[in-house]
């Protein structure tokens, strides 16, 4: 029963299911997809997501598409030492978080980096500045919100591994700064985190790809 993995290194969604991938001990095969000349791994991925987005898992040649599905599915078939979903009451807190993380901060970061990327004289400068207000708006939820040392207290869950790439790209788009002290702390946390690290770590020769410039902050 191997598992393969389609995605790209620096990509924050499939940062996010390599940290569970990493954190549990997983094996799996990295397919690494190269998005300046796409190869047959990419015709392989459409095969399995006509979209084309990533990251994609593959097991008995069935696919499991979205983040969050692939680590429910990582939970039920190949569980590790971490939990990424408890039952009841937490883990109704981790689906909230993990969907507060792709939806308020992730997808929101990646419309000021999309922006940068449209064709001259097509960027969306009102729908950019509505995203920036929208992360300020979700940082200052999450500074109150939070629990400590993870999203939820004690243990590191699925909403940990939706937060690491978020946060680690959003600060990049729209800085987080000295306002929100417990958010700031909580993002230093995640990267020091030895499989949040290995997933940023693998990034790194990519961080050129970043179209708004890549800050030297972590
Ligand atoms: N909701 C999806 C989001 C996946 C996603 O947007 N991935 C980005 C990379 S971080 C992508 O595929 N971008 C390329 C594209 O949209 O064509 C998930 O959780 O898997």
């Amino acid at each position: 029963m191997s598992l393969i993995l389609f995605g790209h290194p620096f990509s924050s969604y499939t940062q996010k299911a390599l940290i569970a991938l990493y954190a549990d001990g997983t094996e799996f095969e990295y397919r690494t997809l190269d998005v300046e000349n796409p190869g047959p791994f990419f015709a392989d991925l459409k095969r399995f997501w006509p979209f084309g987005k990533f990251p994609v898992l593959v097991e008995n040649a069935r696919a499991i598409i979205e983040t969050s599905v692939i680590i429910e599915h990582l939970q039920a078939h190949h569980r590790g030492p971490n939990e990424w979903i408890p039952e009841g009451e937490l883990g109704r807190r981790v689906r909230f978080l993990d969907r507060f993380f792709d939806l308020y901060v992730m997808n929101t970061m990646q419309v000021a980096v999309a922006n940068a990327l449209r064709p001259g004289g097509t960027a969306d400068a009102y729908g950019e500045e509505r995203a920036r207000e929208r992360l300020n708006t979700a940082y200052d939820w999450l500074d109150s919100n939070l629990r400590e040392p993870w999203a939820v207290g004690d243990r590191f869950t699925m909403a940990d591994c939706a937060a690491a790439p978020s946060l680690f790209y959003a600060d990049w788009v729209e800085e987080i700064g000295p306002k929100r002290p417990r958010l700031a702390a909580y993002r230093a946390r995640l990267l020091a985190h030895p499989a949040v690290a290995r997933a940023v770590d693998g990034g790194r020769p990519y961080r050129h790809y970043f179209p708004l410039g890549a800050p030297d902050r972590d």
